[in-house]
């Protein structure tokens, strides 16, 4: 028995949800979840609600199955919240859980406000996925059920590479494939795969890239027109300043894109030692030591010079700013 079987005792109906833009750990614990209920308690009434699944999680069990029309008006007799720090972030999911007898947020992030009346947080886990695995019973999972757990750590953990992978992370993988899960396409699917569109405008960004300060920093820009050209959003961004940063011998990378108002969009990310958050922090942004961004007004060339300008006295560059 796990502590879920524990909290589903005597419950009738169970709602379920995440948090609004689901990523592939709102995803995959979620349905983790709805497949275990689904699965194993079958007299059991369970509804998935969730804003509509990007494509690339579609192949994960019970997809279909997610409701994002929001027109129940159940009011269950526990409604568990999963991956979600706060009532906001529940979107439209907020009357279900206003409406249930009984609330459960399940969570990893260290911000989470504790607003479900149980709260089973652990700051430390790599996801939401790796909390909800301890809660379940091994000998009640399937296959379907570790391949959604499986895809909320990978996602979560950048396929194992950052910080917050464990030991713990790894043994809780390794029990997972043993359920027989294809791991190489769910890591293909949820996390390195891309489109045509998007291939090419990172190939773009990638040429345009420019190194300085001795090329331990790189930038590239791409503008609204550049986009238009190629045909994509800023979703489909999504990862060009992560290779830039990868490029052998980079200690920062910035990343800069046009948003549709004509303003700026700066990510940044670092390697080792600059701390990308206080680069941030001066143009009213934020994030993390190796991962920030912020907002700029343009033109775009005076943008980028005034971030690298910042970067260049973090790192003691001596930088003439008109060279660029
Ligand atoms: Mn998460």
């Amino acid at each position: 028995m796990g502590r879920i079987d524990d909290i589903l005792a005597g419950k009738n109906s169970v709602g379920i949800t995440g948090h609004i833009r689901p990523d592939g750990d709102c995803a995959g614990s979620c349905l983790g979840l709805y497949n275990y209920i689904r699965v194993n308690y079958p007299e059991i009434f369970v509804k998935l609600y969730l804003e509509p699944l990007p494509q690339k999680f579609l192949f994960l069990p019970g997809a279909e199955s997610v409701d994002s029309s929001y027109g129940d008006e159940s009011d269950f007799d526990i409604f568990i919240v999963l991956d979600t720090s706060d009532h906001e972030r529940m979107g439209k999911s907020v009357k279900y859980f206003a409406g249930a007898s009984a609330t459960l947020a399940v969570d990893h992030h260290i911000s989470n406000e504790l607003f479900a009346e149980e709260n089973i947080l652990i700051p430390d886990a790599s996801s939401t996925a790796e909390v909800l695995y301890g809660l379940l019973d091994p000998d009640r999972l399937n296959k379907d059920m570790a391949t959604c757990l499986y895809t909320g750590i990978i996602f979560d953990s950048g396929v194992f590479k950052y910080s917050n992978t464990s030991q713990k992370t790894m043994n809780i993988a390794g029990k997972l494939i043993s359920y027989g899960i294809d791991f190489t396409k769910i890591i293909d699917n949820s996390f390195y795969a891309s489109t045509y569109k998007q291939n090419r405008i990172m190939g773009r960004a990638l040429l345009d890239s420019k190194l300085v300060f001795g090329d331990i920093c790189i930038y590239s820009l791409v503008t609204r027109d550049i986009m238009d050209q190629y045909g994509v959003n800023s979703s489909d961004l999504d990862g060009i300043v992560e290779q830039l940063r990868n490029t052998t011998g980079v200690e920062c990378a910035l990343f800069v894109y046009e948003l549709e108002d004509g303003t700026f969009k700066a990510s940044l990310r670092s390697s080792e030692y600059l701390d990308v958050n206080k680069v941030a922090q001066q143009f009213g942004g934020g994030g993390h030591v190796r991962a920030a961004g912020c907002s700029l007004k343009g033109p775009a060339d005076f943008a980028i010079r005034k971030i690298l300008g910042v970067i260049a006295g973090e790192l003691s560059y001596e930088w003439n700013s008109e060279r660029i």
